[in-house]
C-alpha cells in the first residue's frame, strides 16, 4: 500500500484557497489542480509499503507525537518547485513560527528510521501542493498571477497528524484516512 503522513487544514482555510485558485484557473494553464478533498500537508511520505508494516508505523507515529501540544501555523505565500522560472509544482506555504511542523516532520523521519524506513534527504518544506504542470504551455503566466495575488489564507491548529493511504488511477490519487493521532503534551 502507498502510504504518506500528513497535518489537515480547516475547511475554512480549504474554501479560501480553492476561491484563489478558481481564479488562476481561468489564467489557462497546463496543469492539473489538486481536488479539494485532496489538499493536506505533508509531513512524511513512505511510498509503497507492505501492511504488515502498519504497527511499526503506528508506534513511530504515537512516539512522534508523545508531549507534543497543539500549536499555531498560517497559510500564506504562494510559490513553485523548484522555482517560479521553472515551475513544475506549485504550493501555497504554511508558517510553522513555533516549528512544531518542522519538529514533527524530523521526530517522525528519526522513529520511523529506526523502524527501518528510509529517511529524508531533502530539507523539509512545509507547504501545500496547489497544482502540478502537465506541460509548458501558460507555465509563464501563473508565476505572474501568483505574484499579484492576496496570499494570506488563515491560520489554523495543528491538533493531530494523520496516515494516510493513496490509491493512484488515472482520474488522480484517492487518499484514505487509516490513521489519526491527536497531539496532547
Ligand atoms: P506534495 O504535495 O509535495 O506533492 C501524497 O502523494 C502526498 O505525498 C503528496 O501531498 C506529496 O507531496 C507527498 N509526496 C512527497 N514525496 C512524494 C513522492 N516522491 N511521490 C509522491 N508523493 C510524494
Amino acid at each position: 500500500m502507498r502510504l504518506f503522513i500528513c497535518s489537515e487544514l480547516p475547511e475554512s482555510i480549504l474554501q479560501a484557497v480553492g476561491k484563489q485558485m478558481a481564479e488562476f484557473g481561468r489564467i489557462g494553464a497546463d496543469v492539473r489542480w489538486v481536488r479539494h478533498e485532496g489538499m493536506h500537508i505533508t509531513l512524511k511520505f513512505l511510498g509503497e509499503v507492505e501492511s504488515s508494516r502498519l504497527d511499526d508505523i503506528r508506534n513511530a507515529i504515537h512516539k512522534t507525537v508523545e508531549g507534543i501540544s497543539p500549536f499555531r501555523c498560517a497559510v500564506q505565500g504562494l510559490g513553485a518547485f523548484p522555482n517560479l522560472k521553472r515551475p513544475r509544482v506549485y504550493w501555497v506555504g504554511i508558517d510553522d513560527p513555533s516549528e512544531g511542523l518542522k519538529s514533527l516532520a524530523t521526530r517522525l523521519d528519526s522513529h520511523l528510521e529506526k523502524a527501518g524506513f528510509q529517511p529524508e534527504d531533502r530539507v523539509f518544506h512545509p507547504h501545500m501542493t496547489l497544482a502540478r504542470a502537465r506541460s509548458d504551455r501558460g507555465q509563464e503566466k501563473l508565476p505572474a498571477a501568483f505574484s499579484k495575488a492576496p496570499a494570506h489564507f488563515g491560520e489554523f491548529v495543528v491538533d493531530s497528524i494523520l496516515l494516510m493511504q493513496s490509491e493512484l488511477s488515472p482520474g488522480g490519487a484517492c487518499y484514505t484516512q487509516l490513521f489519526r493521532a491527536a497531539l496532547c503534551g
